[in-house]
């Protein structure tokens, strides 16, 4: 196995399985005959294909004991009958139940839509592949976030922005002509999760993607995703009318800017009639915008907003600013310069927040401007690449890190207010969503590694559903991506769930942040400071120097605690209540500072490091007693891996103890190694190649 199949591999079930899963797959009984209904049978029939052994037959009724029945109650009046509970389940939700129907024993799998009864056959599926019984089966669920979506940021040369899976999937080269069946399997497996939208094509947006050649293009890939329910999204380029328009302006005040913006979405959705709308980067990171003409990022957002509103597109509006020109505390730009926006955004607009304030961390406390909006639909974007978190080669699973800030409270409306909570509240707009910048290329693999699948599929499974457990997705994933056998599942759930806290731990403990050399963001810089705008350089963040570290946002500092709610300012503003994990995050405390645990800050930040050392040898461990379970090729990419793994960890934490011993100018404490080489040796570590970044 070469992990091409993701999670759908539908492996033989064995003999346990066989007779009771048999008995209800015995045949299928589709209704109507949509396309939707047609890819849901093709995977019931691939599905049942690999796990039983043989494909039922399929009759237009039910007529013998063992049958699935799947439609709407709309194309069916068998189902109609059975008057299930659909109503409050919207497009995308679903029943599946065992009923009988003509006097036999069958499944119904039941929902408003097409596409909800799509997912519906996925989840009846992956009953399987996760070995839940079918006898007897009563499941009613509906995804709590409207927009569950990808965000490639794959550019038009195929080259992907921090990308660590091999090129970008869209060939555009052959495209519209060749629709290779990749796409298919793509669509598959996010519809596999219920992942209804993405966009195609980096934030840092190429503006031809807008020029009619791309534009069919990008149809003909919107033709290949629709029946699986995904709609298409470009990025926009804000500049687009004087780059490709022939425009002497791009001002969205400009009658003559709205009027191109207009005829652009009308060709756009004369081709692609379920477009989903626009995500924009605007004046940040170099990229143009409505500030370019002194407008605010609401008079461009809703120009924008006016052009796809006929045809009930969006415009998706990140939060992700922070300027050369502005001093202010990083972490406090986007609030400062999005808050007062709140209200005035158009109804067909949502503002995309970060999951924290700076930008895709190991650990960040979370966005303040969640819960900070009431008047604005939000929602939250995740990076499932692992720019921050080593790349392809780190056994890193992000379900944990993106359910800590699910589960944060805001108490932005009283207690209880979390980030969660925040995101399913449509403001009445019924806009409400979840963004995770993909991790797919073209590597056989998809993700570049077999755990980085666990990461797009966790992503899609709590866009679903933000409240979901990480741990009880991690178990889903293995078992359907390793195999049954309760030990390695057990073993492998474990790594998982410690595996983005021993990250945290040997790059960035206690709070600390953005610790990466410069660009690629691989491996230790923590004394990098010569870049040209000084949020860029790692010394910003930690502000270590020979009396202590850590960046002072409590009120005797930048004050960027006074963003979140009082109670919270007071949970992360006080050195009594803020948590460990993000102590250097708000505050700067001397070397000697004595954490609650009674150990000083450095004997603790070295405890810390070594930590993340060791979590990873120990799951080195863990996974060599796995290998009689897992098919060789698997098995050893992945001991390659974390050998990987292991060595960069050391070399973080050697790296890292060397420059910050150089200004604490402290013995490690008893029992921790001093690093083996002096802080030069770490300093003159080039990364050979990264990708997109070789030298
Ligand atoms: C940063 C990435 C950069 C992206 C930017 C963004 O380093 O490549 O363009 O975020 O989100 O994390 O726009």
């Amino acid at each position: 196995e070469d992990g091409y199949a993701l999670w759908l591999r539908y492996r033989p079930v064995g003999q346990t399985w066989d007779a009771r899963y048999t008995a209800a797959a015995t045949q299928l009984v589709p209704a109507g005959g949509s396309a939707t209904i047609t890819a849901a049978t093709s995977e019931l029939n691939r599905g049942l294909r690999g796990m039983l052994g043989a494909v039922p037959g399929q009759a237009a009724s039910v007529s013998r004991d063992g049958a699935i029945l799947y439609g709407t109650p709309a194309n069916s009046r068998v189902i109609a009958a059975l008057d299930l509970p659909l109503k409050g389940l919207g497009n995308d939700g679903f029943v599946i139940r065992s009923v009988r129907v003509n006097g036999h024993r069958a499944t119904v799998i039941a929902a408003n839509s097409d596409v909800g009864v799509l997912y519906g056959v996925f989840r009846f599926l992956e009953r399987m592949e996760t070995r839940e019984p079918l006898a007897g089966v009563d499941v009613r669920d509906a995804p709590k976030l409207k927009l569950r979506m990808l965000n490639h940021w794959d550019n038009l040369d195929r080259h992907v922005e921090r990308g660590y899976a091999g090129l970008s999937l869209w060939d555009w080269f052959t495209l519209p002509e060749w629709k290779a069946p990749r796409y298919t399997d793509y669509a598959r497996a996010n519809a596999s999760i219920g992942i209804n939208g993405t966009v195609l094509n980096n934030v840092n947006a190429n503006p031809d993607i807008l020029r009619p050649r791309f534009l069919k293009k990008v149809a003909a890939l919107a033709d290949v995703f629709r029946p699986y329910g995904i709609h298409v999204y470009l990025s926009a380029n804000f500049g687009a009318p004087v780059a490709i328009g022939g425009l002497k302006t791009a001002d969205p005040l400009d009658p003559k800017v709205q009027a191109w913006w207009k005829a652009k979405a009308d060709e756009i959705y004369r081709l692609i009639p379920d477009f989903g709308g626009f995500l924009v980067k605007a004046n940040s990171e170099g990229q143009p915008g409505p500030q370019d003409y002194h407008r605010t990022h609401a008079q461009g957002a809703n120009m924008l907003a006016a052009a796809l509103k006929p045809h009930g597109g969006i415009v998706i509006w990140r939060a992700f600013v922070y300027s050369a020109q502005n001093s202010e505390d990083r972490a406090k730009q986007a609030y400062s310069e999005f808050k007062p926006l709140d209200g005035k955004f158009a109804d067909n607009v949502m503002v995309q927040v970060k999951n924290g304030p700076i930008d895709f961390q190991p650990r960040e406390p979370f966005h303040p401007l969640f819960g900070a909006m009431p008047h604005t639909p939000l929602m939250m974007e995740v990076e499932i690449t692992k720019e921050y978190l080593g790349f392809n080669t780190h056994l890193a699973y992000l379900g944990t890190m993106w359910a800590e800030v699910l589960d944060t409270d805001t108490w932005q409306h009283g207690q209880g207010t979390t980030v969660a909570r925040v995101l399913e509240d449509g403001k009445g707009t019924g806009l409400t969503g979840m963004a995770g910048v993909s991790n797919i290329g073209n590597d056989r693999d998809w993700t570049g590694s077999e755990f980085d699948q666990a990461n797009w599929y966790a992503f899609g499974r709590l866009a679903w559903n933000p409240q979901g457990s990480a741990e009880a997705i991690a178990r889903d994933w293995t078992k359907m991506t390793w195999g049954e056998n309760p030990q390695m599942v057990d073993a492998i759930v474990g790594m998982m769930m410690e595996s983005r806290e021993a990250v945290v731990n040997y790059m960035t403990p206690l709070g600390l942040a953005h610790q990466m050399a410069t660009g690629h963001h691989h491996g230790p810089g923590p004394w990098v400071h010569n870049l040209s705008r000084p949020e860029w350089n790692p010394v910003y963040y930690n502000r270590a120097d020979a009396n202590g570290i850590g960046f002072d946002r409590s009120a005797t500092g930048s004050d960027a605690i006074a963003q979140y709610a009082p109670h919270v300012a007071a949970l992360f503003g006080s050195l009594n209540t803020v948590p460990d994990k993000d102590l250097l995050w708000f505050h700067h405390v001397p070397w000697t500072y004595r954490m609650r645990s009674g150990q000083t800050l450095w004997d603790s930040l070295i405890d810390h490091y070594d930590k993340g050392v060791a979590t990873v040898a120990q799951m080195q461990r863990t996974w060599a007693l796995l290998k009689p379970y897992i098919d060789k090729q698997r098995f050893d990419e992945e001991t390659a891996f974390m050998e990987i793994q292991h060595h960069d960890a050391l070399w973080w934490r050697n790296a890292s103890i060397a420059y910050f011993q150089s200004l604490s100018k402290l013995p490690l404490p008893a029992g921790h190694a001093e690093p083996p080489h002096d802080l030069r040796y770490y300093e003159a570590i080039k990364t050979p190649y990264a990708p997109g970044q070789a030298e």
